[in-house]
């Protein structure tokens, strides 16, 4: 196959709030700097149903979704030798170029490499153009720079994080997003310390990795919240230690938190991607000092508000992309540390499917409430 294209079978989002549609897809061999991969498994994250319900400003159609995946190298193009065929990769929607004149990848303050941002938000590679083809011979556009449901896809080489081939890629997959998020915005971007106390809204994957990742850190008090108290007993056995059911609340749950704690929690951090959640978080942010992170994608045309006097009394309002991880740097790392038992993910997966057509079965799933990843073997 090498050189050739290869026909395949891919979930094809045709428009906004339709159903998956199985197809076949010519995926086009790699060009220079770029790799083509066959995907073994993929995860759904609740980013790819905002895309697919058409809340993404920068969703386009028709597109391949998909960016949580456990890959191995089919062939790479010109010029390509950081991995070579057989390799196993994750797919990372924040590359990492590590060229000396990019300012991103020198700073230790940042991940957010923007090497191919540009082409990757208008679903394109980086030369303009797209490896994927329906049937009928038109052009399907590429997402978040991975378009991972698809049995093959083409990807960028400074997007790909080269793992131990010791890790199933039915595990190693949920390192290319939401749990290295979860463990990334308590580890890096707020580098919570020990004995601090941390709240979490919403205990998806991308909450419950937060409570791993604060427990991991020595936080001593973790306050879990969701809206359906299912999501409950998972949270306390990663280390929550108390619960709130904000929809049983008759006052606004910031206020709930602060009578629990007296002035409020060292480190809170949105896992909804609900715009009165992240007020919510950042209003419940200790006075003085407390942090409240984003990580929750909020759908188009919405915005966060406060009154600047929650900033004024020493909050501060931040935010994280991929948990602030160096992507091909750090992705091995984790994956390594699941190697050695120290960091447990497979309370994560909930539900498996076999074959990339059963990718609209996974998004049932997710929406369902009781899935916290949902993982497609192709
Ligand atoms: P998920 O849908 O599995 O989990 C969301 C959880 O939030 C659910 O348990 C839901 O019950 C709960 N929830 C909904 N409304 C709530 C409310 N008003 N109050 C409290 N809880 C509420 O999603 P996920 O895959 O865990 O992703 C979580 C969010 O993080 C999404 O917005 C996703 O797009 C985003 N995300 C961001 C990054 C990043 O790099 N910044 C990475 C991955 C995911
Ligand atoms: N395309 C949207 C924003 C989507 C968004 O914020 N994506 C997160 C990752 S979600 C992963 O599940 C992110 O890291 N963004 C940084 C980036 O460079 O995309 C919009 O608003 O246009
Ligand atoms: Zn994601």
């Amino acid at each position: 196959t090498v050189g050739k294209p290869i026909v395949c079978k891919a979930m094809v989002a045709r428009g906004p709030k339709q159903p998956l549609v199985l197809e076949n897809v010519t995926v086009d061999p790699p060009k220079a700097g770029e790799v083509r991969v066959k995907v073994i498994a993929n995860a759904l994250c609740h980013t790819d149903v905002y895309t697919l319900d058409g809340h993404d400003p920068e969703g386009l159609f028709p597109c391949i979704l998909g960016h949580e995946a456990g890959c191995v190298v089919e062939s790479v193009g010109e010029g390509v030798l950081s991995v070579k065929p057989g390799d196993h990769v994750i797919p990372c929607y924040t590359p990492q170029c590590c060229q000396p004149s990019c300012i991103f990848c020198q700073s230790p303050k940042t991940n957010l490499c923007p090497q191919i941002r540009a082409t990757q938000g208008i679903g394109v590679m980086p030369d303009g153009g797209v490896r994927f083809r329906g049937s009928d011979g038109k052009p399907i556009y590429h997402f978040m720079g991975c378009s991972t449901m698809c049995e093959y896809t083409v990807l960028a080489e400074i997007s790909c994080a080269k793992i131990s081939k010791e890790l199933p890629l039915e595990k190693a997959c949920l390192f290319g997003c939401g749990v290295s998020t979860g463990l990334g915005a308590v580890w890096n971007t707020c580098g919570v310390e020990p004995n601090s106390s941390v709240a979490v809204f919403g205990l998806g994957a991308v909450g419950l990795a937060v409570i791993q990742g604060a427990k991991m850190a020595g936080a001593s008090r973790i306050i879990a919240v969701d809206i359906n108290p299912d999501k409950f007993s998972k949270a306390v056995a990663l280390g929550a230690t108390d619960t709130v059911d904000s929809s049983e609340l008759d006052k606004p749950v910031q206020t709930h938190i602060i009578e629990m704690t007296k002035w409020g929690v060292d480190y809170t951090f949105d896992c909804t991607g609900n715009v009165n959640v992240m007020r919510a978080a950042l209003e419940c942010a200790h006075r003085g000092w407390g942090t409240s992170c984003v990580i929750g994608v909020a759908a188009s045309g919405h915005e966060i508000s406060t009154r600047p006097f929650q900033l004024v009394t020493g909050r501060t309002w931040k935010g994280t992309a991929f948990g602030g991880f160096k992507s091909r740097r750090d992705v091995p790392i984790l994956a390594q540390r699941c190697i050695d038992g120290t960091l447990p993910v497979d309370h994560f997966i909930t539900h498996t499917f076999d074959g990339v057509g059963c990718t609209n079965d996974a998004i049932d799933a997710l929406h369902g409430g009781g899935c916290l990843r949902a993982v497609c073997h192709h």
